[in-house]
């Protein structure tokens, strides 16, 4: 009995605008926080862009994307994740009326995409904020970023009501709790922030995610949107029952943000956390009957699982996407650290159809690492990236047992299934794509695009609905 992914799968690949499009200041968009961020989530910010930032040209996605778009139909991708760069529709993000040019990208993008059937996956906010809103309102801490980001939603709603059908709101919303100027636009040092005011940030973030959600309906009942976190389960480091609890605790941390998007309410554990760390959640009133607008699915990053325990002495946190955890014994690391563990997107997946019943979406999984661009036997230049088919297949040969025990999932898209800038150190050399893209951290590179093995073996995967792994 062979397992089978569902008729209609939406296979696919990942982007976001500011590590891939560039133009960071072309046709009317204004400078965003990653902008000023060359060394990404780690690095400093600098007072202007700076031309060891790669971001400001990326991979030139914002000229080259009809050539990308018909690669990615090679492969027979159903859908493509891509995000729109708020600051290219509203420059100041407290503007009164949009950047028409900024609009008219996306509407080209998303006619593009209409050309080769392929169903827009479109993120509206992705680690970038208008700049301006991080200098004059410190981002997301200032409630009145729920007022423009509504003015926002309501623009691209309106405009592409009837090119996109699938939204997310804002990308991987619970990193704000470690990442707050990259999540949430917050200028505040990490280091100066109380906590208070980055929950209540963080309510804003949801009240605003809600309010998304009942305007997208209201404009188009047809609209599925969903809400996107990152998802890391916490094993227990021990089977120690501390441990077992540290882990649960871990586990809430994150969960809580798509326990708000799915069941319209704070969850009551929420109560003690706050009561603990002295935060008292500012509500304004309408803001519950706001959160009561629920998500459509749940969608999620998937790279790697973490391990907890309640031991101080071996609380070290190790490398990973944004939300590290103490190593785990078991498991192998790729390059830049991250622990590879495909069962763990097998249990995570598990875990969340569980808890909500909602359908899900694996919008992110992949492997960053160093690819080689080789000149293969036929003279066409290409990269052998076995270690990139191995991982996605092993993740794959998971995501096909967790539809077996019965979770409703929509679609897969690999995190950068073209080469791209990485969000944690802006290194281009940390690879992800199918499709290698011909330009190095020294801005070297003439942006050529060269297929690699694996973009081969994802359209094989895409042609036989996943019977071939
Ligand atoms: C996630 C982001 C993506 C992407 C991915 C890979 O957190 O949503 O934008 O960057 O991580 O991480 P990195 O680029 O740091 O390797």
């Amino acid at each position: 009995m062979s397992i089978k992914f569902p008729k209609g799968f939406l296979w696919g690949g990942a982007t976001a605008a500011n590590q891939c499009e560039g133009a960071y200041n072309e046709d009317g968009k204004g400078l965003s926080t990653q902008d000023i961020a060359p060394k990404g989530i780690k690095g400093p910010i600098t007072k202007e862009p700076t031309e060891d930032n790669m971001k400001l040209i990326g991979i030139d996605f914002y000229h080259r994307y009809k050539e990308d778009i018909k690669l990615f139909a090679e492969m027979g991708f159903k859908t493509f994740r891509l995000s729109i760069a708020w600051s290219r529709i509203f420059p100041n993000g407290d503007d009164k009326e949009p950047n028409e040019k900024g609009l008219q990208f996306y509407d080209n993008v998303f006619d593009e995409l209409a050309k080769h059937g392929i169903e827009p996956l479109v993120t509206i906010s992705h680690y970038e904020t208008p700049l301006s809103l991080a200098k004059n309102y410190d981002g997301w801490i200032n409630r009145k970023l729920i007022g423009f980001f509504e003015n926002y939603v309501r623009t691209i709603f309106t405009r592409y009501k009837d090119k996109v059908k699938y939204w997310l709101t804002f990308n991987e919303i619970n990193s704000a709790t470690h990442e707050p100027y990259m999540s949430a636009g917050i200028l505040t040092p990490k280091e100066k922030l109380s906590k208070q005011d980055l929950y209540q940030a963080m309510h804003h973030e949801l009240v605003a995610s809600a309010l998304a959600v009942k305007i997208g309906h209201e404009i188009n009942p047809e609209f599925k949107i969903g809400c996107m976190i990152l998802g890391v389960p916490n094993y227990p480091l021990t089977p120690k029952p501390s441990d077992v609890l540290k882990a649960m605790e871990q586990d809430r941390q994150n969960l809580f943000f798509a326990d708000i998007h799915a069941r319209g309410q704070y969850p009551r554990y929420m109560n003690r956390f706050f009561k603990e760390n002295n935060i008292e959640i500012k509500m304004e009133p309408g803001d519950e009957e706001i959160l009561k607008n629920t998500v459509d699915f749940i969608s999620f990053s998937y790279y790697m699982s973490a391990c907890a325990t309640s031991d101080p002495e071996k609380n070290k946190k190790g490398e990973g996407n944004i939300i590290g955890g103490i190593p785990n014994p078991y498991l192998k690391a790729s390059g830049w650290g991250w622990q590879i563990d495909p069962e763990g997107l097998r249990y995570i997946l598990n875990l969340l159809y569980d808890r909500y019943q909602k359908p899900l979406f694996i919008v992110e999984n992949g492997l960053g690492a160093v690819d080689e661009l080789i000149t293969d036997e036929n003279g066409n230049k290409t990269v052998n990236d076995d270690y990139r088919i191995n991982y996605l297949k092993d993740h794959l040969i998971q995501v096909r047992e967790a539809i077996e025990d019965g979770v409703e999932l929509w679609g897969y898209t690999t995190w950068g299934c073209i080469d791209l800038v990485s969000a944690s150190t802006a290194e281009l050399k940390k690879r992800y794509g199918f499709i290698y893209v011909d330009r190095h951290d020294d801005g070297s590179g003439t942006l050529e695009r060269y297929k690699k093995k694996s973009f081969y073996w994802y359209k094989k995967v895409i042609e036989t609905n996943g019977e071939e792994l």
